[in-house]
């Protein structure tokens, strides 16, 4: 029987303690962290996501701003609400929910965000940071993935790290967190050959692919650290990992699950990087 790892109790931990320093913050220096969230056109799991968002600002004692546009908005339209954004005072962090429609050219608007309102860490400076070091805060779904796998006890440090996939905003970043925590790391996508024989020999094991069920129980060592990143939404409205949950947990040392995993960490460290940013703008060091 595997640990299963609680997204949801460790993600309200993680928000607890950023209330508590939000309201140092309003009690000590009178500043509140607003975060600016935009999501143009009619996505149902990124209203989903959005709604989480605003719900999470609520509840650390955030202001929120929402920007709801409609699918045909142009990327000048949309460019041109960033930059208000990043002129406003009061907006300390701004995130434009991904995918943005065709239209939209999704680098044009992580460029034109103000690395220092960037809480997502997408424009190009803070992934430069990232890959140095050098980093004032991570990107969200990494860096919940890092927390829960800290979560488990279990030390990075010199074990065997594998990460299915290879994308800018989760399989890279995650990659180079484990890095900066020394393990030893392999980075597996499309084109990997014998993936199974890769993954097998993961003492940490990381699935961002989105494909349903795509880790089954034989790519898996006995023992492993299992985190789901994937959110697959099935014929039948249920959500659902990219781990074969049922045949890989017997395995497993510990495992995400989905929902309740990797999630709800999204959410609570974008708070965090909300309060690092309000902060920073700021100047505020304690
Ligand atoms: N700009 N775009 C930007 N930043 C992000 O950090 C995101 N992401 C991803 C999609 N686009 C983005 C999110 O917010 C994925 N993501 C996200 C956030 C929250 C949840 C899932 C994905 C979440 O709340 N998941 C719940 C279930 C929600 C449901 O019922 O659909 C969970 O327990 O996993």
């Amino acid at each position: 029987m595997a640990q299963l790892i609680d997204g949801k109790a460790v993600s309200a931990k993680v928000k607890e303690q950023v209330r508590l320093e939000t309201q140092a913050l309003i009690e000590k220096h009178g500043i509140t962290p607003g975060l600016a969230v935009v999501i143009v056109g009619n996505d149902p799991a990124s209203r989903v996501y959005v709604n989480n968002k605003k719900k999470a600002c609520e509840a650390v004692g955030f202001k929120s701003f929402e920007y709801a546009l409609p699918e045909e908005t142009t990327q000048e339209e949309l460019l041109e609400l960033v930059e208000t954004l990043n002129a406003d005072p009061n907006v300390n962090g701004i995130l434009v929910q991904l995918p943005v429609p065709k239209q939209i050219d999704d680098k044009a608007i992580i460029n034109a965000i103000s690395p220092a309102k960037d809480v997502d860490a997408f424009h190009p400076e803070n992934v430069g940071r990232i890959m140095i070091g050098d980093y004032s805060f991570l990107p969200c779904t990494p860096a919940g993935a890092m927390e829960l796998i800290d979560s488990t006890g279990i030390e990075v440090a010199g074990k065997r790290c594998v990460v299915i996939g290879r994308s800018n905003i989760v399989g890279k970043p995650m990659a180079m967190l484990l890095l900066h925590r020394s393990g030893t790391v392999t980075i597996c996508h499309s084109r990997t050959q014998d993936l199974a024989s890769v993954t097998r020999e993961a003492d940490i094991l990381v699935a961002a692919v989105g494909r349903a069920n795509f880790v089954t129980a034989d790519m898996v060592k006995e023992g492993a650290v299992v985190i789901d990143v994937g959110i697959n939404r099935l014929e039948n409205g249920k959500l659902c990992g990219d781990v074969d949950f049922a045949a890989v947990e017997p395995k497993a040392c510990a495992i995400t699950p989905v929902p309740g995993g990797v999630g709800p960490m999204t959410i609570a460290m974008l708070m965090r990087n909300t309060l690092t940013a309000a902060k920073a703008q700021h100047g505020i060091t304690d």
